[in-house]
């Protein structure tokens, strides 16, 4: 791999404090020496469970992060959290723009950028996604839809990055794009990425994919050039599940 692969699991709205504990403990206790010299670990739980995971982690290696931000350090925003509070209850880096925060949440481009912003103001890696509809496939237009989501999501500047690719129709259907569709994706994003902001940058983002990823199909995924690793939503409830992905780096 010419980046450090990352294994990031997406709980969505999953998780409860004894169950979620316990398979936190189990990923913890999963990922030994031969996993470490392959893969980092990201955990997102939702934001109840932050900061006893946080403190859970301590000394494992496993990260922990967060499924969105508020643009706003503070303030009257009831309801929402910022880059900052989700900092302070120990996440190392935050989801932003997830296919389904765009689509039930109708957040934009515009919106998603400057949530990236906000998680790099607050020390927080953001891990923008992108991704094109059915519709837009069938029509031809992957390429077209995910480098305006590129150009629009991702912040300017040479701050911490990570991308996801999750093809919305790949999202929790059991369907995965070909590995050659996602290469094509993948090297298209680096190119993207290389244009804007120069190859020494682009070089160093790690690209994860996302949308159905499971064991049995996570190591020719992950054994694609720019696929750098994984962004993970029901497998990563499942720890043996969540291990065997990063096994299969
Ligand atoms: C895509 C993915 C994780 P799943 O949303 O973000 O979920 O692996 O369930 O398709």
């Amino acid at each position: 791999h010419k980046r450090r692969p990352l294994i990031a699991g997406n709980w969505k709205m999953n998780g409860l404090k004894i169950a979620g504990a316990r398979t936190l403990g189990q990923v913890i206790e999963g990922y030994d020496a031969a996993l470490r010299a392959k893969a980092d670990l990201l955990v997102c739980p939702p934001a109840p469970l932050l900061y006893t995971f946080a403190a859970a982690s301590i000394g494992s290696g496993v990260a922990i992060g967060a499924q969105t931000c508020h643009p706003a350090a503070s303030g009257a925003c009831t309801g929402e959290i910022s880059a900052e509070m989700l900092a302070d209850a120990g996440a190392s880096a935050v989801i932003v723009g997830h296919s389904e925060r765009r689509s039930y949440n109708g957040e934009t481009d515009a919106d998603v950028r400057a949530r990236a912003e906000a998680a790099r103001r607050a020390g927080l890696t953001p891990i923008v996604c992108v991704g094109e509809t059915r519709e837009e496939r069938d029509a031809g237009r992957a390429l077209d839809v995910v480098g305006a989501q590129l150009a629009g999501s991702v912040p300017d500047g040479e701050g911490a990055l990570i991308v996801a690719y999750e093809p919305v129709w790949a999202i929790g259907t059991g369907l995965t794009p070909t590995v050659a569709d996602v290469a094509e994706v993948h090297a298209f994003m680096r190119a993207e990425l290389r244009k804007r902001f120069g190859a020494a940058f682009a070089d160093g983002v790690r690209l994860l994919y996302g949308g159905s990823v499971k064991p049995a199909n996570a190591a020719e995924l992950m054994a694609v050039e720019d696929v750098d690793g994984a962004l993970v939503g029901g497998a990563s409830l499942v720890a043996a599940d969540f291990l065997a992905i990063a096994a299969g780096c």
